[in-house]
């Protein structure tokens, strides 16, 4: 038997299988599919009862989801909308091609866009809202490497010159009117709204954006409407673990407002994705397990006769048993190859063909590259009720290209096309570039008032306007509470001891009962409320559940119960700090995307933050997100007991790395609460595209009234908490810095250096060593560039400056951050920085502190040696207090062990 056959009878009882078919199809027309299949789960069902073993299986045959009959027709001109795509992409490569005749390597893609171009059009033209007086407006995340093609558009709808088309990736040359390589909105803040280049992060992003806009109405902060957000993403790109790793929440939170668009070329940079599989086969099984509706748009129409034709079910069969590699080959090598090797496998196919030419065959298009399966999957996609759907659209990869890239393994680097591939570009999409013309490979305009033109117009005024175009500021106008409106943290607790938590906790609480801003808080947490004492909020503001609290919580009977609410204000996102990030960024670009300001306070170990969600947070910053990023139980010895992977000494840096992020590192609830009140009132009042990190800690202690005159000095970075006054003669004199908890050793340290050694000191409250860097290498550069203008002083510098003694700072992290101002020291003043290098461990704060080296005594001795060094005190001194303080001198630097 050869395995035809062997396919074929594996039925036992053919005849009686097609009686059950017959019956299923009069149900199927007599009462519909859903009917029929609601019969066959019973059955399924029935059979398993009977202990039948039926494994579960998501997928469905390699065909269509949607069949020619249940396909919803295109309306508008097919043909030209053929002829606007053709102009697009041949723009589209012109930019890039262009660019890459140009001195400097500035790269570029064409063989994405070239495969995607249909699935954008046709949401371009049909489906896409921009935001209006009628609606709210859709989303879009573009794949980031198809930008060429949106430019392209955008250039035809006269919205980019052709100027600012050869200024593709020269954004410097380009003086703000240069194109960026990929969608930032930090670059073009009018147009893109959400980067998405780093794979993975627009997927995880639109679902988290998804999820908010539910929250947004079910809050009542939105009216609920039709808005949808589509998100592109690469058949590569799923394999990032963001880019799949929320699905189930979309589905369980029926998402509908949601739909992604699965570009499936079969191909990411390197290769196939899946050449030995079936990308389409294997997403449609994991979204469809997710809860999603999976619609998959394999072929296009000019298969549809050969499978109506395919009665017994060979070319099913066929399409099933060919793998990705194969399918790939077969577009590379074209019609004859197909014809060989994927139709001649069985008798049955390879006789559906025989009428049919190489090129009649080269022709069987894809299903994403045909306008009407794509919009028959687009109508659908819009259509769903209670659940997100995922368009797994199978394209070419460099669809056009020909023998310069279609469908081969190199295309995705492609960017240098030669005079051949240009004009075969050319006649491929028809397009009137003249012979002569074809070298320069010009962009082609048909005229502002070309039917072309007028056609993209008229279909983008019936759908609200451009796209893509983004806000900058929102129009509701909000006033950040006065500092008056924080006494509650600014006044200082006596003896009560709490932590910087604790203050932070209740600063955001002050925030809640403000009338404007209140209700647009946003607490989020990614399982951890309890960790920072926010429990108390459940019960306030509850626990936001899309469907409400559908069973008695078991502390009912408690003050601060678990209570869960469609209008509840926080976000509780599980165990996901990539989830409570994203859902971070959406509040945080609520006033853009949706025209609501919102202010949201993502908290979390501070660990779990920078570290390991960096990507999303640099992309935060790309996107002009404004909001309050909480570290909590932050640095390296006060969060004591957790050990090497809990304990931070480092977030610091990164966040320091991300240039429009403001980081903090308080140790009074007082500086809590300026920081937070001048954060509210630059980023919710000011409308500022600058976000904060502070990081807070979960030690106890009594914290001090709000000093006079002090709120500038925090704000920027330092200022003097301890002035020990105008030194004696001879009295040796220490500036001694810190931040976060280890202050308060700085703080101790003084004492002992006062009493063991009659060293005084000025204490300086640093809570942002990174805002200080900042300021002095502005300054610095300035003065370079001004040499005869008076010259400016940095902040710290200014502080310092007409001080004695050497300067000694200490953090609860690595020395790099405290070390970033070592530059601004004024002229002969020493500086030394004790941190935390080196791998935390579990055990007492008082332990990990010593051997950290950044206690007290630690801190005294540094203090001591500084002076020695300064000829102020000498050796025997520093000797002494090894001793008196019991330091080993033998001990191993700990960033060795
Ligand atoms: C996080 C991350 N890793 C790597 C890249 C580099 N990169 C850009 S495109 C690409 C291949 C994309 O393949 P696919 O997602 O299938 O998209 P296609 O171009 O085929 O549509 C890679 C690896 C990136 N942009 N982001
Ligand atoms: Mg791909």
């Amino acid at each position: 038997m050869d395995q035809l056959d062997d396919i074929l009878h594996q039925d036992l009882d053919p005849t009686e299988t097609q009686e059950w078919v017959e019956s299923l199809n009069a149900v199927i027309n007599h009462d519909g599919t859903e009917r029929a299949h609601y019969l066959l789960e019973k059955m399924v069902d029935s059979t398993r009862r009977a202990g039948g073993y039926l494994p579960f299986n998501p997928t469905t045959e390699y065909v269509n989801t949607i069949s020619p009959a249940n396909e919803a027709k295109m309306s508008g001109d097919a043909a030209m909308e053929w002829r606007i795509r053709t102009l697009i992409r041949w723009n589209a490569m012109a930019m890039v091609v262009r660019a890459n005749r140009k001195p400097g390597e500035l790269g570029g893609h064409i063989a994405s866009f070239a495969s995607s171009a249909t699935l954008y059009d046709v949401g371009f033209n049909h489906f896409w809202r921009a935001p209006s007086a009628d609606h709210p407006g859709d989303l879009v995340f573009h794949q980031g490497h198809s930008s060429p093609g949106i430019y392209a558009r955008s250039f035809l709808e006269g919205r980019i010159s052709e100027e600012q088309l050869d200024l593709f990736r020269m954004e410097v040359a380009g003086h703000g009117r240069g194109l960026s390589s990929y969608p930032h909105p930090w670059l073009m803040p009018d147009y893109w709204q959400v980067p998405t280049v780093s794979m993975g992060l627009g997927p995880i992003q639109a679902i988290y954006q998804a999820q908010f806009w539910k929250y947004l109405e079910n809050r009542g902060l939105m009216p609920k409407t039709d808005r949808k957000i589509w998100c592109f993403m690469g058949d590569g790109e799923t394999d990032e673990p963001e880019s799949l790793g929320a699905i189930s929440l979309a589905g369980r939170e029926g998402l509908d407002n949601l739909v992604f668009v699965i570009n499936a070329n079969l191909q990411r940079l390197d290769g196939p994705v899946r050449g030995n599989g079936k990308i389409i086969q294997e997403l449609e099984g994991v979204f469809r397990g997710a809860g999603w509706n999976a619609i998959k748009v394999v072929w296009g129409s000019y298969w549809d006769p050969l499978l109506a034709r395919d009665t017994k079910g060979v070319l099913r069969k066929l399409m099933m048993e060919t793998v990705d590699g194969e399918y790939q080959a077969c577009k590379a090598f074209g019609g004859a190859y197909t014809r060989e090797h994927f139709f001649g496998k069985y008798p049955e196919t390879r006789e559906m063909v025989a009428n049919l030419s190489d090129d009649d065959i080269w022709r069987l298009n894809r299903g994403g590259h045909d306008p009407h399966k794509v919009y028959a999957a687009y109508h659908q996609a819009v259509n769903t009720k209670g659940m997100p759907t995922v368009i797994l659209a199978k394209t070419v990869k460099g669809y056009g290209m020909g023998s310069a890239g279609e469908s081969q393994n190199p295309t995705h680097q492609q960017k240098k096309l030669d005079a051949d591939a240009v004009r075969h570009f050319r006649d491929r999409f028809n397009i009137p570039v003249s012979d002569e013309k074809l070298a320069e490979v010009p962009y082609f305009h048909p005229g502002k008032d070309s039917p072309e033109v007028e056609y993209m117009m008229e279909r983008r005024r019936a759908l609200g306007g451009f796209l893509p175009q983004r806000r900058r500021h929102t129009d509701i106008k909000l006033k950040a509470p006065d500092l008056s409106a924080f006494t509650q943290i600014t006044n200082g607790t006596g003896e009560r001891e709490i932590s910087t938590t604790m203050a932070l906790v209740r600063g955001m609480n002050l925030l809640l009962r403000d009338k404007q801003i209140g209700e647009r808080i946003v607490p989020i947490v990614a399982d951890e409320a309890r960790t920072f004492g926010m429990e108390g909020m459940f019960r306030q503001i509850g626990i936001y559940a899309p469907f409400g609290q559908k069973y008695r919580p078991q502390d009912a009977d408690q003050l601060l119960y678990y209570r869960e609410d469609q209008k509840g204000q926080v976000l509780q996102e599980g165990i996901s700090e990539a989830g409570g990030m994203a859902a971070w960024m959406a509040a945080a670009t609520s006033y853009s995307i949706s025209n609501q300001p919102m202010l949201p306070f993502f908290i979390y170990y501070s660990m779990f933050g920078f570290q390991r969600i960096g990507d999303l947070a640099w992309a935060a910053g790309d996107m002009r997100a404004r909001g309050f990023l909480i570290g909590g139980t932050a640095g390296r010895t006060t969060l004591n007991g957790e050990g090497l992977q809990h304990e931070d000494g480092h977030s610091h840096l990164l966040s320091g790395a991300i240039p429009n992020v403001k980081s903090y590192d308080p140790t009074f609830s007082y500086e809590v609460a300026v920081i937070l009140q001048d954060g509210t009132r630059r980023m919710v009042q000011e409308q500022e595209d600058v976000y904060y990190y502070i990081t807070v800690m979960n030690e106890n202690y009594s914290h001090p009234d709000l000093p006079q005159g002090v709120e500038e000095g925090i704000i920027k970075g330092m200022y003097l908490f301890k002035d020990a006054g105008k030194p004696k003669k001879g009295e040796p004199r220490v500036q001694l810095l810190g931040s976060g908890t280890i202050l308060r050793e700085v703080i101790a340290a003084a004492e002992l250096l006062e009493k063991d050694f009659g060293v005084t000191a000025d204490i300086w409250s640093c809570p942002s060593f990174s805002e200080l860097r900042r300021d002095g290498f502005d300054a610095e550069r300035w003065n370079r560039l001004h040499p005869e203008a008076e010259q400016r002083v940095p902040f710290v510098t200014g502080l310092l400056q007409g001080r004695q003694g050497p300067a000694i700072a200490a953090s609860d992290y690595v020395r790099e951050f405290a070390d970033q101002i070592r530059a601004f020291m004024p002229d002969g003043m020493r500086y030394t920085v004790l941190g935390t290098d080196g791998f935390g461990r579990s055990d007492t704060r008082e332990h990990l502190r010593g051997f950290f080296e950044v206690d007290r005594y630690w801190i005294a001795h540094a203090a001591l040696a500084a002076l020695a060094k300064d000829g102020k005190v000498n050796a025997k001194d520093v000797a002494r207090a090894i001793k008196t303080y019991k330091l080993d001198p033998e001990k191993p630097n700990p960033l060795t062990v």
